[in-house]
């Protein structure tokens, strides 16, 4: 290891031992970086690492809300600015109880590669809360969503730091933050993106991580002469990302045979079609309910509560779609006997290191989530453009625009992978790219 990451990551680690995840993506970004960093002395000249494992600010706030029975609940608030250096910050918020600090710095640090990667003029940054969106009313909701913004209104703007979806907030949220956002600033800004199709929002954006992924493993199996046709696939999770992967899947020809929750595993083995997605879009998205109703409407497929998909059957493709580190070393070891030949990350590091380890000792295609996820905030990106220039784009413009934004990502990451000597390694790849636009810019705009 080059002797400048190698001391950047002693000293980080010696500052917050306790922000894990913060550390497991630096550390898996840093590791492919020396290479670059031994061909061109410049970027440790200008103490660029260190630079870029601190957010540029970081935003703490407390969110005080009432629930139904008129009851006062507190949470925390955060926006961590990550890096601003080729566009305003840009990334989502999450709502879930784990969230805290060190997850937001992973998400942020994380977000700021792929955005890189997207070919789209956006910096990287990552929001939210440790409330649970989950069993609260719709009243509650929107009061948890008002008091939050009343706060974070000062702390971003189109040109500042433009927030989005992610675990527990979709369009429901964003409505309820934009309308917030509006009566705070008076001004009706491009300062979300994920915003409903008649007040700003752009056709394709919820689909659009779960498709990009599908066009993502589209062109790493086109590399080996494959195809999605018949292929047997594993997706986790039964969210947004989850429920376009499968959309997408069933258009090409594959077969979905999985999807969860936090609560267990529905397996398929006729496989999940259209019309079973559809009972799941209406389960997840209107009902809000438990994956585990499925197999009520289908009896034929199991449910294996507590568990995750990975290993339950033979399957040719995993796409993980949930949460961070939900496929460890053992999981990747029994995708890997059941023939698993690609892993495409829908969630952001769903794969422990030693997953990852065990997908490069045997080979196998493998996409790490800021490049194969990067179709959602690439289509954000878009949404940002057309709310520029006050005009929207077809589904079939903005689909195309994707499909070409997931292309050129894939082939920008294999020529860095090759350039820097390990072909056909995507997390190379992908942080190498991702790393030199946003470095070059930090020297160019001086400190
Ligand atoms: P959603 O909230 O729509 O769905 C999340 C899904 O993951 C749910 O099925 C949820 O189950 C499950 N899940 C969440 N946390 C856990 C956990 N700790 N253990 C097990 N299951 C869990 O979120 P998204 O679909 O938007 O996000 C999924 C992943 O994709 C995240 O990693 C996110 O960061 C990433 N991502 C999202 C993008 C977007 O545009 N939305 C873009 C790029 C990446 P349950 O309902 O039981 O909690
Ligand atoms: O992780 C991600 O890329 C997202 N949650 C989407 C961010 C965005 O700004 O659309």
């Amino acid at each position: 290891m080059n002797a400048y990451v190698a001391k950047v990551l002693e000293e980080l680690r010696a500052k917050q031992p306790w922000e894990k995840e913060f550390l497991q993506a630096v550390e898996e970004v840093l590791s492919s970086l020396s290479v670059v960093l031994d061909s061109d002395k410049k970027y440790e000249e200008y103490r660029i690492l260190e630079r870029m494992v601190v957010p540029e600010r970081t935003i703490l706030f407390q969110v005080p809300w009432a629930d139904d029975k008129g009851e006062i609940h507190v949470n925390q608030g955060f926006r961590v600015q990550f890096n601003s250096a080729i566009g305003p910050y840009k990334g989502g918020i999450r709502f879930h109880p784990s969230v805290n600090l060190g997850i937001l710095k992973f998400l942020g640090f994380e977000q700021v590669f792929k955005n890189s990667l997207t070919t789209l003029p956006m910096g990287g940054g990552k929001g939210g809360s440790d409330f649970d969106p989950k069993g609260k009313s719709d009243n509650e909701v929107r009061n948890f969503c008002n008091s939050f913004m009343r706060e974070l209104y000062r702390h971003i703007g189109p040109n500042t730091d433009v927030p989005a979806g992610d675990i527990g907030v979709g369009a429901r949220e964003v409505g309820y933050m934009f309308g917030q956002y509006k009566r705070c600033k008076n001004s009706y800004d491009s300062v979300l993106t994920g915003k409903g199709l008649e007040w700003g929002g752009s056709l394709i954006r919820p689909e659009a991580t779960g498709y990009g992924n599908v066009y993502f493993a589209q062109e790493m199996l086109a590399t080996k002469g494959e195809g999605l046709e018949g292929k047997r696939v594993l997706v986790s999770g039964s969210g947004n990302v989850a429920q376009y992967t499968v959309e997408k899947l069933i258009q090409l020809g594959a077969k979905p045979l999985s999807m969860s929750d936090s609560n267990g595993t529905i397996i398929d083995p006729d496989g999940i079609d259209a019309e079973k997605l559809a009972f799941i879009f209406d389960l997840k998205n209107k009902k809000r309910g438990r994956i585990a109703e499925y197999i009520n409407k289908f009896p034929t497929a199991q449910y294996h509560e507590g568990k995750r998909p990975w290993g339950l059957v033979k399957a040719d493709i995993a796409m993980p779609s949930a949460t961070q580190n939900e496929l460890n070393g053992d999981n990747a070891k029994a995708l890997l006997e059941n023939g698993c030949m690609c892993v495409s990350e829908g969630a952001n590091m769903p794969s422990t290191p030693e997953a990852i380890e065990a997908y490069k000792s045997a080979k196998i295609l493998y996409a790490p989530g800021k490049a194969s996820n990067a179709g959602g905030v690439a289509t954000s990106g878009l949404e940002m453009s057309q709310n520029a220039i006050r005009l929207s784009w077809s589904r079939e413009e903005v689909d195309e625009k994707l499909h070409s934004i997931m292309r050129s990502i894939h082939k920008n990451a294999l020529e860095a992978a090759e350039e820097f000597g390990t072909p056909g390694d995507y997390v190379n790849g992908a942080n190498i790219a991702g790393f030199k636009k946003v470095a070059n810019a930090m020297i160019a705009q001086g400190f």
